[in-house]
C-alpha cells in the first residue's frame, strides 16, 4: 500500500506578526500536486493539524480546502495533537466517515481502530490522539504516572493481528532508549514526556507527530514525518514523506517541498543592506556588521526586507551608544525629530508641512502644560 504521513501542519501559525497562511497554501498545494501523482492510498495527519485550540476562519478555510481536496483523492486519517482543540477536530467525525475521513481528536478509553482492505491486505488503522497520563489515568482507572505507562496501559489491551498490516498514528515524544522508563525517575523536564519505542513493535508503521524535524525512532518504521514548512531559524530543509509498505517492505521516497518563503539569516552593514538592489521576501533575522547603532533601522530596513522577524548587532558596549543617541535626542525639539525622522525614510517636509507639524507641537504641548497646572 501506498500513503503519505504527515503531521505538524500548524495551520494558522504567526511568526512575529506575520501571517503564514499564503505560505501555507502554497505547500499544501505543492503537497496535493504530488499526491496526484503518487495516487496514495490514504492520507496519514498525525496532529497539530491547527496552530492554535481556536483557529482563526482562514485558517479553517485553509483546512477545509485542503482535507476536502485530500479525501478527493484517498481516505483520510488524522488524530489531534497537544495544539489541536480534539472536540473541535472531531466535530461531525461520524458524519465524515461516511465519506472516508476518520478523525479522533481525544482519547475515549480504546484507541480508535478502523480496517480497510487495501490491494488485497487487511491494513488496521490505529487512531491514538495526543494523550496525557492524567487522561489515561481517569479513563484506565489505573495509576499511571508517566507518559510511558500511559501508553502501556493504552496497549495492553489492544489485540493486534501480526497477520494483518498495521498502522499507528500518535502524537507524543517518542525516543529510542528512555532513562525515565523504569523505576529512577528523572527531573530533567525534557524527558518526563518521553517515551521509549519498545511498546510499539507490533506495528508495522508507526506514523508519528510532535516533534519538527523529520527523524526515524530506533527503526525505520517509527518516524517523525516533521513539518511540512519551517517554523523556524533551526528547521531544516523540509521533504514530503511518500511511503510504500507490505508486510515485508518498506520504502521512503522524498520529495522536497519549496517554501514561498525561506527563513534565513541575513549579515551586512547597514549600507550594504540598504544599498542591495533586489528586495528579499523571505522571512529574515538580520545580524547588522555596523560599530554603532543606526537610527530608525527597523523601518529603513522594512523597505528591503518587507519580513523582517529581527534585527541584531553585534558589538559590546551598545547601552553606552544608545545612551548617547537617547542624550540627543532628549536635547532635540519634537520638530527636529520629526523632519529627522522623515529625512532616514527619504522624505522631506515642506514648509507647508512643517508649519502644520509646529502648529500640532505647539498646541499638544500647551496642553501637557495646561494640564500639569490644573492637576
Ligand atoms: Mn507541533
Amino acid at each position: 500500500m501506498k500513503f503519505i504521513h504527515l503531521a505538524d501542519l500548524h495551520i494558522g501559525k504567526r511568526i512575529a506578526n506575520y501571517s503564514l497562511l499564503e505560505d501555507q497554501e502554497f505547500i499544501l498545494k505543492q503537497i496535493l500536486k504530488e499526491a496526484q501523482k503518487f495516487k496514495p492510498d490514504c492520507f496519514l495527519l498525525c496532529g497539530d493539524i491547527f496552530d492554535r485550540s481556536v483557529p482563526s476562519e482562514e485558517a479553517v478555510q485553509l483546512y477545509n480546502t485542503f482535507i476536502t481536496s485530500c479525501s478527493k483523492l484517498a481516505p483520510v486519517f488524522m488524530i489531534a495533537g497537544n495544539h489541536d482543540s480534539g472536540i473541535r477536530l472531531e466535530l461531525f467525525n461520524d458524519l465524515l466517515e461516511k465519506s472516508d475521513i476518520y478523525i479522533e481528536g481525544s482519547y475515549q478509553g480504546q484507541i480508535k481502530k478502523i480496517s480497510k482492505v487495501i490491494n488485497n491486505e487487511k491494513v488496521n488503522f490505529y487512531l491514538l490522539p495526543f494523550f496525557s497520563p492524567s487522561e489515561v489515568r481517569y479513563l484506565k482507572g489505573k495509576p499511571v504516572k508517566t507518559y510511558q505507562e500511559a501508553l502501556e496501559a493504552i496497549l495492553e489491551e489492544e489485540e493486534i493481528n501480526k497477520d494483518d498490516l498495521n498502522i499507528l498514528l500518535a502524537h507524543q515524544f517518542f525516543v529510542k532508549d528512555n532513562p525515565v522508563s523504569n523505576s529512577e525517575p528523572t527531573l530533567e523536564i525534557g524527558n518526563l514526556e518521553a517515551i521509549n519505542i519498545d511498546s510499539l513493535k507490533d506495528f508495522d508503521y508507526v506514523a508519528l507527530g510532535h516533534l519538527h524535524n523529520q527523524h526515524k525512532v530506533g527503526h525505520e518504521s517509527i518516524r517523525y514525518c516533521g513539518t511540512p514548512m519551517k517554523y523556524t531559524l533551526n528547521d531544516q530543509t523540509k521533504f514530503l514523506n511518500l511511503i510504500t509498505l507490505d508486510k515485508d517492505n518498506l520504502e521512503i521516497k522524498k520529495v522536497e517541498l519549496e517554501p514561498l518563503h525561506d527563513i534565513q539569516v541575513i549579515e551586512g552593514t547597514f549600507s550594504e543592506l540598504i544599498n542591495s538592489n533586489d528586495i528579499n521576501k523571505n522571512f529574515v533575522v538580520i545580524n547588522l556588521l555596523d560599530k554603532k547603532v543606526i537610527p530608525n533601522v527597523k523601518a529603513s530596513l522594512l523597505n528591503k526586507f518587507p519580513n523582517l522577524l529581527q534585527i541584531k548587532y553585534n558589538f559590546e558596549n551598545k547601552e553606552s551608544i544608545i545612551d548617547s543617541e537617547f542624550d540627543d535626542i532628549l536635547n532635540q525639539s519634537s520638530i527636529e525629530l520629526l523632519e529627522d525622522f522623515f529625512k532616514k525614510s527619504n522624505f522631506t517636509l515642506t514648509s507647508e508641512e512643517k508649519k502644520l507639524a509646529q502648529n500640532i507641537f505647539t498646541e499638544i504641548e500647551d496642553e501637557i502644560e495646561n494640564e500639569t497646572i490644573i492637576s
